[in-house]
């Protein structure tokens, strides 16, 4: 059957108005790659996947709750939508505010925004506003004008975005026959680790699918729901995680608890060596994405996860793409060679 997109595909799961037409671009349906040779070095005994969400139409998970914000917002007449964002929901919100005809108002923090992030929503044509205060700075600003004004907030406080976002638990519950033991994600505004929680009971209720314990991740640097306190100023390598009061911060400690997991912290340097891990096995992520690896890591390591015998997802939520600069910036440049075949070859030779 062609594939036309999670709202079609989960209709009966997804509290949205059976008659109306998506504002799809096919999200969804992203790879749910097995990494064996990462739960080798982890110490093996266990299956560990890797849930590709990078892989979306814009680069990131956020497609899956922005198919379903953005027709809605189109079925009820609206004309704008806004979002604040750490960028990776900007350049979504654009996408579908196009394929819905909408226009998109994005507001970013100043400078805090990788490069194909950014690039992306210019590409789309937002309006973007950048200002020099944080995430959440931006996110009290535009909650406030939605509240104002006819315009429509897309930040995944927009309940619509949740049930899109809730396809990530379906699929890998329909790939898997059943749900993981253990899931493991990033977490920043706190918008994912709700709509996966949601989704695995929802998909449990109906299919007896089980549920899996929940592992979310946040960077030292912005770890609120770790610290239980609001960070001014939160910074980490993993700018998609800059994010220092997260909107659905109660609901993620639920997620957590309820799942029988915990929401842990994990350093820039552990988050880089996981994003390095990943592509070892040919899987490029953007920072954020390698928290989840991150803290299941870690986890394992200090003995208070056993992972035997257990099936293991890490969800991937942005594409390496998205942040070339991470790994330009940590790298040796290549190395240059003058036009000249001899000394090319002998060169190659040596290194062999
Ligand atoms: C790659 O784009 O908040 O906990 O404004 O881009 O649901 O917020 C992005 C967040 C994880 C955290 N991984 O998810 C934004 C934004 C990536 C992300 C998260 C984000 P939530």
């Amino acid at each position: 059957m062609t594939y036309r997109g999670i709202i079609h595909r989960y209709r009966n799961y997804l509290d949205l108005p059976t008659e109306i037409e998506p504002v799809t671009l096919l999200e969804g349906d992203t790879p749910l790659i097995p990494v064996p040779e990462l739960a080798a070095r982890l110490g093996g005994g266990f299956e560990l996947f890797v849930k590709f969400d990078g892989m979306n139409p814009t680069g990131s998970f956020k497609d899956r709750g922005m198919t379903a914000a953005l027709t809605m917002a189109k079925a009820r007449g609206k004309k704008t939508v806004i979002c604040a964002s750490t960028g990776n929901t900007s350049a979504s919100a654009a996408a579908y505010a196009n394929r819905a005809g909408l226009r998109a108002i994005v507001m970013i923090p100043d400078g805090k925004v990788a490069v194909g992030k950014l690039a992306g929503a210019i590409a789309y044509g937002a309006e973007i506003i950048q200002i020099p205060g944080s995430f959440d700075d931006a996110l009290s600003f535009v909650v406030e004008i939605s509240q104002k004004s006819d315009i429509e907030l897309v930040n995944s406080l927009n309940p619509y975005r949740i049930e899109g976002q809730k396809s990530g638990a379906f699929e890998i519950c329909d790939a898997l026959g059943s749900a993981p033991d253990l899931l493991c994600l990033p977490v920043g505004n706190a918008g994912n680790i709700t709509s996966y929680w949601a989704g695995f009971r929802q998909y449990n209720d109906v299919n007896g699918s089980g549920l899996p314990e929940i592992l979310g991740v946040q960077a030292a640097g912005a770890a609120p729901l770790v610290l239980g306190h609001v960070v001014d100023q939160p910074e980490t390598v993993a700018t998609a995680l800059r994010i220092g009061n997260p909107a659905r911060g109660e609901q993620a400690l639920a997620a957590a608890e309820e799942s029988g997991g915990k929401i842990i912290a994990v350093s820039d340097d552990e988050i880089l060596a996981a994003q390095k891990m990943l592509t070892s096995v040919g899987i490029w992520v953007e920072p954020a994405s390698a928290a989840g690896l991150a803290g299941f890591k870690a986890q394992v390591e200090a003995g208070t996860i056993n992972p035997a015998g257990k099936r293991v997802v890490l969800i991937c939520t942005g594409h390496g793409m998205k942040d070339p600069d991470i790994i330009t910036k940590n790298s040796p440049a290549p190395i240059r060679m003058p036009v000249n075949f001899d000394q090319i070859y002998q060169f190659i030779m040596k290194g062999l």
